[in-house]
């Protein structure tokens, strides 16, 4: 286990991949740490190791001062060894004619895999954020095959959509993104995702309910923004995904500040209607490097058929991979 002194192990899977390009640099240069040295560990498949190193010489090339050590590894197990955050960015994109069941079994193959190996070769004190789709889904899985870890210590990514909630609206309000709080982001990371205004302040002031554009217009918008991408760059969001990496991890060690909240997926806990069994994205604040799900929000009708729709979707896919959880 790292102790005190030593700078922190932090595993990134699929590093070689468009997402891990664009944040292990940022992570090396200590953005994730606030300024504080780091050991990169490099996981990647065995097809994927010449380009791996050829990463990893360019890290080299930065000579950044935060870098203390990089460990490269296409083997879980000794990829996780001693790891303080695993960020499981790595996983396979849906292939031609593949159905969604298809791809919720084979990525969670891999994430039962990385379970076991959590389990077994990392800190006692990990961080696990998964951000490689169905993000909720791989999480569930990679938290049931690691049975000696809490599930309070695996996280599903949806702070990407969050930020896209709060410049879309900071744009709308003609405002700065840094003007808004209280975001939420309910549910699944999928487009049955429910971003929800309705609690946002903007300068320390309730945002006034526009129902009309909040339906037809905020809601499609973040939960399409993705494919906006893709359809415009021909690849998905990259640099903007490892931001939201850098932002969700940087909550979870430093806490969220007074007076605001963001959206994390963690394991659902009864909160809002949602039973356990799934990871859901909710409102929550972090302090002590512990996450909390904010409670007593008042739901209106609309919020909680929306919260409905996409917890719906999240057992679905749960009975899809039924067989992965032990
Ligand atoms: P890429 O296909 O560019 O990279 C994925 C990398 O993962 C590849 O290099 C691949 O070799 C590697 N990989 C596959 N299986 C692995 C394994 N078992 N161990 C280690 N590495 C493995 O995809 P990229 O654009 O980087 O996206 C990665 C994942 O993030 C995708 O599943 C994508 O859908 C998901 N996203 C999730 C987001 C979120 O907000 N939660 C937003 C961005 C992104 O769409």
């Amino acid at each position: 286990m790292t102790t005190v002194n030593q700078p922190p192990r932090i595993a990134v899977t699929g590093s070689a991949g468009n997402i891990g390009y664009a944040l292990i640099f940022r992570i090396a240069s200590g953005q994730m740490t606030g300024g504080r040295p780091v050991i990169l560990h490099l996981l990647e498949i065995e097809p994927m190791r010449k380009v791996l190193d050829a990463v990893a010489m360019e890290l080299e090339d930065c000579a950044f001062p935060t870098l203390a050590d990089c460990v490269l590894a296409t083997d879980p197990k000794p990829g996780f060894r001693d790891i303080d955050i695993a960020l499981l960015v790595g996983s396979k994109p849906r292939g031609k004619g593949m159905e969604r069941k298809d791809l919720l079994q084979s990525n969670g193959e891999i994430f039962r895999t990385q379970g076991r190996a959590l389990n077994e070769n990392a800190s006692r004190d990990v961080k696990v954020l998964v951000v490689g789709n169905p993000a909720n889904t791989n999480a569930l899985i990679a938290s049931a095959n690691a049975p000696d870890l809490d599930a309070r210590q695996f996280t599903c990514m949806t702070r990407l959509d969050h930020n896209r909630g709060v410049a879309m609206l900071a744009q709308r309000l003609g405002c700065a993104p840094a003007d808004i709080r209280k975001m939420i982001i309910w549910g699944n990371h999928s487009s049955t995702q429910f971003p929800d205004p309705l609690h946002c302040e903007a300068g320390g002031r309730p945002v006034k309910a526009d129902m009309e554009w909040i339906k037809e217009t905020f809601v499609p918008s973040v939960q399409q923004r993705g494919a906006r991408i893709i359809e415009a760059r021909g690849a998905s969001s990259a640099a903007s995904a490892a931001s939201a990496v850098i932002d969700h991890i940087r909550s979870w060690m430093d806490g969220t500040p007074p007076g605001d909240w963001t959206s994390a997926g963690v394991a659902a806990d009864g909160s809002y209607g949602v039973k356990p069994g799934v990871m859901f994205s909710y409102p929550a604040t972090a302090a002590n490097g512990d996450w909390r799900i904010v409670q007593d929000l008042e739901l209106n009708d609309f919020e909680r058929s929306m919260i409905a729709a996409t917890d719906k979707e999240l057992r679905e896919e749960r009975a899809a991979i039924e067989n992965l959880l032990p």
